[in-house]
């Protein structure tokens, strides 16, 4: 697996605006832009971060492009990200589940598809953000239980350390522990899986499917995907924007307002072979 340029990126602390951190997105761009409206997102001083899986499953993935060239979104790479970022001129993978919307890329003229790859692959494993409450990190998976705390992990990332590279973007069992433990008693508290030198942690990849697409915790790790892309057809599934020095409850939980078209409307079918 080759790596991108930056593992792990480092962004200092906004002392001008606000921060945001949305879960996967997967395409639900206008959804997306809606909810930062609603939250009055401000270009000039706020940041937006994001936990990764910018692509698949949406018929908007193509404009993941224009979002990356934004000065103030920062996103980690997602696993279905790096099918892309990762690519070498070979087929892509069959198991790329798009519900219905399959081979999105082929509306794209080839050279913005390229484009788009390429900067996939510039997007880092790990984001650390610098704030008053202590370093707060997004990976798009989850950092895996063996880890005692982040800064091992993150300096495997730096390393370069295949499996944690892998499990950056792929892990679940840290993903499944947390929703069992916020189905317990404890709700979502256990002391043995504290990330100790960090503030807290947001995550992506795992949405909890069995409870309505709620967001979850394992201590201070935060697991957001509330299932955007299927917000439109499945109940509970939301886009959700959260205070980044807050991770306790989302800012917005947005659904579409009015019914959207059926997301393959047949222009893409036609293009199929
Ligand atoms: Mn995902």
């Amino acid at each position: 697996m080759s790596a991108p340029p930056r593992h792990v990126a480092r962004h200092r602390p906004n002392t001008s605006g606000r921060d945001f951190v949305v879960g996967d997105i997967h395409g639900a761009f206008t959804l997306l832009r809606q909810a930062l409206a609603r939250a009055r997102f401000n270009p000039a001083t706020d940041r937006l971060f994001s936990v990764g899986d910018l692509v698949d499953r949406g018929v908007e993935s193509p404009a993941a492009a224009e979002w990356i060239d934004k000065p103030w979104f920062h996103a980690v790479l997602g696993n279905h990200d790096a099918q892309y970022a990762f690519m070498k001129g070979g087929p892509i993978s069959e198991d790329i589940s798009c519900n219905g919307v399959e081979r999105w890329w082929l509306s794209m003229p080839e050279q913005r598809f390229e484009a788009l790859c390429q900067a996939l692959a510039r997007l880092p494993f790990a984001i650390e953000v610098e704030s008053a409450e202590g370093l707060i990190v997004l990976v798009h998976a989850g950092v895996p239980l063996d880890y005692p705390d982040w800064g091992s992990f993150a300096q495997a990332l730096r390393d370069g350390h295949e499996g944690a590279l892998i499990a950056a973007l792929w892990d679940r069992e840290s993903a499944q522990w947390a929703q069992d433990v916020t189905d317990g008693p404890e709700r979502g508290i256990e002391p043995g899986y504290w990330l100790h030198d960090i503030a807290h942690a947001f995550h992506g990849h795992t949405p909890d499917t069995r409870n309505a697409y709620r967001p979850y915790r394992l201590s201070n790790r935060y697991y957001i995907d509330t299932g955007a892309c299927f917000a439109h057809k499945r109940p509970g599934a939301t886009l959700s924007l959260f205070d980044l020095t807050n991770p306790a409850e989302p800012l917005i939980a947005l659904r579409p307002d009015t019914p959207t078209p059926r997301e393959n409307d047949g222009s893409l079918s036609r293009a199929l072979p």
